[in-house]
């Protein structure tokens, strides 16, 4: 972000993997992200982790493969307004859990705000997605399938980083990625097994159901279940880090501007009152808590970038001249904060930047927390959903407690986070909710 702020609109990076082109500036983005000229590039951390074609989740596949079609068509489904309304009962059930820990807590205990949300969204996408508890909150460890992936995330990640030849020199790293994906493997599977042998009698109403049963309207066909399986890693990874960086955010923006705090609470209180479990209804009628969230993801978009390449020969703002097939990487945290765009205080946090009045009139490529075009972020609603649902029953419940006085540290791997952000919460003087007794859809099945 300070090379951005140093050289430009757009600049040549060079890193050991090779030269990379880093674009922030407005106007030039607007340009790449025009679908008939440039298409996503699938590359960096993640694409390290594809093994074959069909074995390839939404995140990673190719443009062009028929299988992201077949898989995006079908997705739509689990992704669609109606499904949201079918994962509330689900996400109420998963910040149930949050709340009863930070409810339990005793005086001068401190949380570990990242920790938790990471815990809460792992969690959350899990048994929305197929019916399985990690029980996060109730370890002192990952699950050992959330170890796998976070081994295998980093070893992608140093992937991307360095020469090929280094990583086929550390053999001991590749049986360790052979391991765990092989464990990530089986435990999806056996997910899918078991759904299959339910039959008719299966859930279709979370994201494995809908997958399990959709077929493409456009070619009639289904998903592969190797496919099906790398899908469900695909969510795992893609809907929580990324999902629990906006919580920890929006905490630690609300922490530090109590204004803005209180007024998200009169909000809260307003559409809330003593509800125990939201409502879908309830929690899109959060409009401010949105505001607040959208604000988060342009300082900090926690998927910090996306990347694209021309089609053909091109030439950018009128000026730079970009062969077919260069890769670009737009960086989000510096596009969002074009002064041109969001006025003199650009880099600092006020939902007014995300009022709906202000937002119509600002062109739609300048805020792209989520991507863009038909490659953007499937999960946007879930991950919003989810998100304003946590937010207003924290802000419901508990005051926030700076007692370390936090400075603002982000920590990047795949995600933006803030780092080592520990607060203490106190359940808010006289609130008591009300619990209503509708248990959620619940399953649980043998890890071996
Ligand atoms: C996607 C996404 C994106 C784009 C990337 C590129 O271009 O490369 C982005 C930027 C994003 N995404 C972001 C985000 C943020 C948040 C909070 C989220 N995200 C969340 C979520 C959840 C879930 C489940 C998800 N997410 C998912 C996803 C997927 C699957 C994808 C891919 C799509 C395609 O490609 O087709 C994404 N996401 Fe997200």
């Amino acid at each position: 972000m300070a090379m951005a702020e140093k050289y430009g609109p757009i600049f040549k990076l060079k890193v050991p993997g090779g030269t990379r082109l880093i674009a922030s500036g407005p106007e030039l983005v607007e340009e790449i992200c025009d679908d008939t000229r440039f298409d996503k590039r699938v590359g960096g951390g993640l694409a390290a982790l594809r093994k074959g074609a069909a074995d390839t989740g939404l995140f990673t596949a190719e443009t062009d493969d028929p299988l992201w079609h077949r898989a995006h068509n079908i997705l739509m489904s689990p992704f669609s307004l109606q499904a949201m309304r079918d994962y509330m009962p689900r996400m109420v059930d998963i910040a149930d859990q949050l709340m009863d820990k930070w409810d339990r807590l005793n005086e001068g205990d401190e949380v570990d705000v990242p920790d938790d949300m990471t815990r809460l969204t792992l969690d959350t996408i899990a048994l929305c997605g197929f019916g399985y508890r990690f029980n996060s909150f109730y370890r002192d460890t990952p699950h050992p399938f959330v170890q796998a992936m976070v081994r295998t995330l980093s070893e992608s990640q140093a992937r991307a980083r360095q020469l090929p030849i280094q990583t086929r020199l550390k053999i001991r790293a590749q049986r360790q990625v052979e391991e765990d994906q092989g464990f990530m493997d089986d435990l999806v599977d056996r997910l899918i097994a078991e759904r299959r042998a339910e039959g008719e009698a299966g859930d279709t109403t979370d994201l494995l159901g809908r997958m399990l049963t959709g077929v493409d309207r456009q070619t009639g066909e289904r998903l592969p279940d190797a496919n099906i399986r790398a899908q469900c890693i695909t969510f795992l990874i893609a809907g929580h880090e990324t999902t629990s960086g906006l919580l920890s955010f929006a905490l630690y923006y609300l922490l530090k501007n109590p204004a803005f705090l209180e007024r998200a609470r009169a909000e809260v209180d307003e559409v809330l009152g003593d509800t125990a479990s939201p409502t879908f209804e309830q929690v899109h009628r959060l409009t401010y808590v949105r505001q607040v969230l959208d604000e988060c993801l342009r300082l900090w978009p926690t998927a910090p970038g996306f990347s694209r390449y021309p089609f053909e020969d091109t030439v950018l703002g009128g000026r730079y001249a970009i062969p077919a097939g260069t890769t670009i990487t737009v960086l989000t945290p510096a596009l969002h904060r074009a002064t041109s765009v969001w006025g003199p205080d650009a880099a600092e946090f006020n939902p007014e930047h995300m009022a709906p009045e202000r937002l119509a009139a600002v062109p739609s490529a300048v805020y792209k927390p989520f991507g863009t075009g038909q490659r953007a972020c499937i999960g946007r609603q879930f991950a919003l959903q989810e998100a304003a649902l946590v937010l207003g029953m924290l802000l419901q419940r508990f005051d926030l407690v700076d007692h370390l006085d936090y400075q603002l540290v982000t920590k990047t791997t795949l995600t933006v986070k803030p780092a080592d952000f520990r607060i203490r919460v106190r359940p808010r003087p006289g609130v008591h909710v009300r619990r209503a007794d509708t248990p959620a859809p619940a399953r649980s099945v043998a890890t071996s």
